[in-house]
């Protein structure tokens, strides 16, 4: 269950008090928003000191588990701006081109796009078939437009008339959000709902002055898809406009996760920070390396636009999504790749065609397995030859330059560990392995497979990996003054580092929300010895000490930053750990984090703490 961890009453899920009250009152229309709705703000409850709104370690949390294993997704770009598919012309004559911005980038007149859209009818959106290419690609989840920046919504929303049910040709007892629903949970498909904060259409957007009167239709929509839908994720966009503050998303966050605690959100909820929402969202691009500090997915195209357009042919080869695919789970991360639905809602054959033949390659002598379920090939560096993914105590080496005949492949490792077995999935051709010089060598008999992958399995002892621990956590010291000085305000264990206050949290309900510091000191009890990575995530101040060696040094007022340090720790062995912040104003946030080649990151649990 989703609760900050609140030590005073009052709560941070409480919806902002006035969007309560026009929900209850039910005077939530579905006429066009007016000027004449109450423009008070909708501020919620603030939290208050003592609120900490990290609930849990998203690297590890049960409630991201499918998240965190499914790896590839189909993002669905659908509303009214396919129904003109990627054209306007003017009534000059001239022509302008562009999909889901075709609104504001060919400078449609709102009425003219009104009018347009009341003709939209995708009569033909087939969500069990849409479902169907998702399940045949290896797609695991789906995320579709709810309501993109047009301000249109693509369910029988009762905030406004600016929807597909009230403003459209298409048939008024369907619900598009809905089929897909059915469709994607009798599949056991999950269902993420994207929604723009930035809204085009609605009056009250842009000026701060009305921004409260749009905050309240945008909450009480939120609450429609999480009541009505129950979707496992919400895909926030827009956020990076103005009005939108880092204070507003963190009001929305708490508020949806108090409506759904296992919901899962980006961090395009607040100002796409590693501190907002549960993963970063790199688009059109594959970071070089895991995210620090935060789970990721990129996502992509299939040509050149998001909503179709009717003349971009553009199609990226089934290969080189393959290879995108790989390359991200590779990194731990996920890809979620989309699709753009015709005018009458139909989904584009060569996108089909290609999804088709993603589906049969992962389907191929079980590659798949490289992807769903994997994550960073960490026991190794990353080779120029492929992408090298982990699954236990498999390493799976998608070679997309296969040796020449006779000639080896070379894996540089980060750790120690033996390689027991190798197999190139898909043919019983024989490979050896040998150790050589920072690593492995890798030599297959035979030939590549295919043109796009061929997938190397191989069966290793990631060597040895000590039980997990019985620690209780770090002494926690909390001072009331942001200068560590005095007696503490408060002494305790504090079972992780693990600590988002934001604006209007603290430590405790007895500390200010500005002006605090904090000292951490114990032990920490690595699992393996290796060199590991360990990571701050903080606003403001931070100073980290391993053994006495001052390792991380940010003593300085700062925004959300990660700062890491490469530490050599050694099994079984009590490393002394010293962690000192100082919240100055505004945001604060202290995260710990650690990795090594043999382990994935994650907020250094409890069991491996001690407080002496
Ligand atoms: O402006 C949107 C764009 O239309 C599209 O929805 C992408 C997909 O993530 N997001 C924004 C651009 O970053």
């Amino acid at each position: 269950m989703y609760t900050p961890h609140v030590r005073t009453v009052r709560r941070a899920t409480a919806l902002p008090l006035l969007v309560a009250a026009a929900l209850a009152a039910g005077s939530l229309s579905a006429a066009q928003p007016s000027a004449a709705q109450p423009s008070a703000a909708p501020t919620a409850r603030a939290a208050g000191p003592g609120t900490d709104y990290a609930a849990d370690d998203p690297f590890t949390a049960d409630r991201t588990s499918w998240f965190r294993q499914d790896r590839f997704g189909m993002f669905i770009h659908f509303g009214p701006y396919s129904n003109l598919e990627g054209e306007y012309t003017r009534p000059d004559g001239t022509v302008c081109r562009d999909a889901e911005w075709i609104m504001r980038n060919c400078n449609i007149p709102r009425e003219e796009y009104e009018k347009q859209a009341a003709t939209f009818n995708p009569a033909d959106f087939d969500a069990k078939a849409v479902v169907a290419a998702a399940k045949n690609a290896g797609m695991r989840y789906i995320v579709i437009t709810a309501k993109h920046h047009d301000g249109y919504a693509m369910w029988p929303t009762k905030a406004n008339s600016w929807n597909l049910h009230d403003h459209s040709a298409f048939d008024k007892n369907r619900d598009i959000i809905a089929e897909l629903k059915k469709a994607a949970d009798e599949a056991g498909i999950k269902l993420g709902l994207y929604y723009s904060i930035w809204d085009w259409h609605d009056p009250d957007f842009p000026d701060r002055a009305t921004f409260p009167a749009y905050e309240k239709r945008m909450y009480a929509q939120l609450k429609e898809l999480v009541d009505t839908y129950d979707p496992a994720l919400l895909w926030f966009d827009g956020a990076w406009q103005q009005p939108w503050t880092a204070e507003d998303g963190e009001r929305l966050e708490a508020y949806l996760r108090g409506l759904k605690p296992d919901l899962i959100v980006n961090n395009r909820v607040g100002k796409n920070r590693v501190t907002d929402g549960d993963f970063s969202t790199p688009e059109q691009e594959i970071p070089d390396t895991s995210v620090a500090g935060q789970l990721w997915e990129s996502c992509g195209t299939l040509n050149d636009h998001w909503g179709y357009a009717r003349y971009d042919d553009k199609w990226k080869s089934s290969s080189e999504l393959l290879r995108n695919l790989l390359t991200t789970s590779s990194r731990s991360g996920n890809y979620l790749l989309n699709i753009g639905p015709d005018a009458r809602g139909r989904v584009p054959g060569p996108a089909a065609e290609r999804l088709g033949e993603m589906g049969n390659w992962l389907r191929t002598a079980d590659q798949g397995e490289a992807v769903h379920g994997a994550g960073s090939g960490g026991l190794v560096e990353q080779p120029s030859w492929g992408t090298v993914s982990r699954k236990g105590d498999k390493l799976y080496a998608a070679v997309t330059q296969w040796p020449q005949s006779g000639g080896s492949l070379h894996l540089t490792t980060r750790t120690g560990f033996d390689v027991k077995q190798a197999r190139v999935l898909g043919s019983d051709q024989s490979v050896s392995v040998t150790k050589s010089g920072d690593g492995y060598d890798i030599k297959p008999s035979g030939a590549a497979t295919n043109e796009t992958a061929t997938v190397i399995e191989l069966t290793v002892d990631p060597g040895a990996t000590a039980a997990p621990g019985s620690g209780t956590g770090l002494k926690q010291e909390v001072f009331d003054n942001p200068e560590l000085s005095g007696e503490p305000k408060l002494t305790r264990t504090d079972p992780t580092v693990n600590h988002s206050w934001k604006f209007t949290g603290s430590p405790d309900a007895g500390v200010p929300s500005d002006g605090f510091s904090v000292r951490w000191s114990g032990t920490l009890e690595p699992r393996r010895t290796e060199t590991h990575t360990l990571s701050t995530v903080s606003d403001d101040n931070v100073r980290v000490w391993i053994d006495g060696k001052l390792v991380i040094d940010n003593w300085k007022p700062h925004n959300v930053q990660v700062d890491q340090a490469q530490v050599d720790l050694t099994k079984g062995r009590r490393h002394a750990i010293k962690i000192e912040y100082v919240e100055q104003t505004g945001e604060a946030h202290m995260k710990l984090l650690w990795s090594s080649p043999g382990q994935d990151q994650q907020v250094i649990p409890q069991q491996q703490l001690n407080p002496n």
